[in-house]
């Protein structure tokens, strides 16, 4: 008994690092049907969440049913597990300590593929598939699995994998694009429940991307990211949003897309890896009202998709920010980590709005650079994720925020943006970094920091100081650095070369020292590493 409550006690300590932020609007806007209709989306994104345990880990679904049956019931450790989706702590990898026996890590490959599958065998058997299969194998919407009897491997689409779940999912998905005022909207709901059936998403994807600007109800639920699979970054986990949109901030947002062809062709690198005719990224601000599946913590606070190149090539690709979520963790997690960890002379370029305006210019960002190898055969070219593989997620996310930052200088320079300052990027992206390191290098978006933070600071663009042990900006240096770093990274995506990938993320990709003791600081002052959200519609009955 005693040691599961100390145990109990820890497990606590892990869900305190997590601030809760209520989540939620005044839906007095919204007509009676659509306020159902939301009730119903919460629905799907329930059975969602079941979909995205299953895709995590095979033992997921039984697990939580174990501790939800327990008696008494841990509540701390349940809700461990839904704040990481899973038993373990997705930032410091540290597991549920009962029950016994658990994995001490998250399968690689998560539950896409069969756990003692090697990437050897994996490869091999490709090599032997058709055209058409081989393309899902490496593709977002088939799990690899191993016959039983003769231990061959083989394709599961998820259409059969998850068909139980799915299939209710998609009818309440039919039930509620009855009841949503905006016919785009509708359109979305119902081919996406198709898709849910047919295993083809395509259309769906398009039709996501065509939601019109004036539903008052975003939504986006399906398979899109592939970071559970740290095996290949090629599978893709399903998710669950539902917002209301912020009509006056996408507005003022959408002017920078307007830019994004202009960033392309200032970029620092030669003509052949730029792109000639950038699709414009729409763009909708949001406050999130509900989310599920592969979203837990850190918190999602925007996201750029679809991430399936055919779907971009056809449709373009739509940025939703999500403004309550962003508010939330910049009061709560980045203002207190730069009073620890900025020069205080300093401390005065700290600002709300130059940390948003970069979220918003490092999702645009994402868009620019290149997608696929440059000199790879036009009408079949091959994508850089493809041979990036597991370092593609990091290296794109740290593509997008040096890309970002290198934006808005340019765009200040050209006054399409007239606030905020560069110094104020400069410092409020120097303490967001801190903010994505204690998230952890395990993941993406903290790896892809970590390389920026070593990168900047060996080229002088960022100093320490030893004597005060606080980080601050030279900003005679520091845009050189990031140009040299930006010119880096588009480089090696354009030549997909994993090798050279490879030495850089050892040579950058590591925590050192000086940032070590600075988190070590954070750890000590127990400042929230992050959010969590408390939903408003579950909470408040608000339906
Ligand atoms: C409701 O809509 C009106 C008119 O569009 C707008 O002025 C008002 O701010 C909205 N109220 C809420 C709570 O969103
Ligand atoms: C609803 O959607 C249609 C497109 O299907 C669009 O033309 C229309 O302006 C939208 N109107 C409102 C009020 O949402
Ligand atoms: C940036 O790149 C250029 C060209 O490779 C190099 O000469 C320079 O030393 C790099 N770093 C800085 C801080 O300029
Ligand atoms: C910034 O770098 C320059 C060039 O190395 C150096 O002379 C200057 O002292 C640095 N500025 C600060 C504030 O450290
Ligand atoms: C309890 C439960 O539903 N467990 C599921 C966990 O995931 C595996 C693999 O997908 C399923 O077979 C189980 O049914
Ligand atoms: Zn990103």
């Amino acid at each position: 008994m005693s040691s599961s409550q100390t145990v109990s006690k820890d497990i606590g300590r892990i869900i305190d690092r997590y601030a809760p932020i209520q989540l939620g609007v005044d839906l007095s806007n919204f007509t009676e049907n659509e306020k159902v209709a939301i009730g119903k989306l919460v629905l799907v994104g329930r059975l969602i969440d079941r979909i995205y345990l299953r895709q995590k880990w095979k033992g997921n679904e039984s697990l939580l049913n174990q501790l939800l049956s327990a008696n008494p019931r841990d509540e701390n450790a349940i809700s461990f597990f839904t704040l990481m989706k899973g038993p373990w702590d997705r930032v410091n990898g540290w597991v549920l300590p009962y029950p016994p026996n658990l994995p001490e890590h998250k399968p690689l490959g998560g539950n896409f593929y069969p756990e003692d599958m090697t990437k050897e065998e994996f490869n091999s058997w490709v090599e032997k598939l058709s055209p058409e299969d081989k393309k899902h194998a490496k593709g977002f919407y088939h799990v690899v699995k191993r016959h039983e009897d003769t231990g061959e491997l083989y394709l599961n689409p998820y259409s059969i994998e998850y068909k139980d779940l799915l299939s209710e999912a998609s009818d309440i998905l039919k039930e509620s694009a009855k009841l949503v005022e905006n016919e785009s909207l509708s359109e979305f709901l119902k081919s996406r429940a198709e898709a849910f059936l047919s295993n083809d998403y395509l259309d769906s994807e398009v039709d996501w991307l065509n939601i019109n600007k004036e539903s008052k109800i975003e939504v986006t639920v399906g398979p899109y990211e592939v970071y559970t699979d740290e095996l290949f970054s090629a599978k893709s986990a399903f998710e669950f949003y539902v917002h209301a949109r912020d009509f006056q901030s996408s507005k003022i947002l959408e002017k920078f897309s307007g830019s994004l062809q202009d960033v392309e062709n200032h970029l620092p690198i030669p003509d052949e890896y730029k792109n000639k005719d950038l699709k414009v990224t729409p763009i909708v601000v949001v406050d999130q009202l509900y989310a599920s599946g592969d979203v837990a913590v850190p918190m999602t606070a925007a996201y750029n998709l679809p991430n399936d190149e055919e779907a971009v090539k056809r449709g373009g690709s739509k940025l939703v920010i999500i403004k309550n979520v962003q508010e939330g963790k910049y009061q709560k997690t980045l203002d207190p980590i730069a009073q620890l960890t900025i020069a205080h002379d300093q401390l005065q370029y700290l600002s709300f709005d130059a940390f948003f305006t970069h979220v918003l210019l490092h999702e645009v960002a994402h868009s620019n650079g290149p997608h696929y190898i440059i000199g790879s055969d036009p009408k079949n070219p091959e994508t850089v994720r493809s041979r990036l593989q597991e370092y593609h997620s990091a290296i794109e996310e740290a593509k997008a925020d040096i890309t970002g930052l290198f934006a808005a200088a340019l765009l200040l320079k050209k006054g399409v943006l007239t606030a905020p300052s560069l110094e104020q990027f400069y410092v409020s992206y120097l303490a967001s970094a801190f903010r994505s390191i204690r998230f952890g290098i395990k993941e993406a978006h903290g790896l892809g920091q970590c390389i920026q933070l070593n990168y900047i600071l060996d080229e002088g663009g960022f100093e320490y100081d030893e004597q005060t042990k606080r980080f601050s900006v030279n900003f005679s240096k520091v845009s050189i650095a990031v140009s040299n770093l930006t010119r880096d990274i588009l480089l090696m995506q354009g030549d997909g070369d994993k090798a050279r990938v490879e030495q850089f993320i050892s040579k950058y990709g590591k925590i050192r020292d000086i940032v070590e003791e600075s988190l070590k600081r954070l750890e000590n002052a127990k400042i929230p590493v992050d959010v969590r959200p408390i939903y408003k519609i579950e909470t408040e009955n608000l339906l």
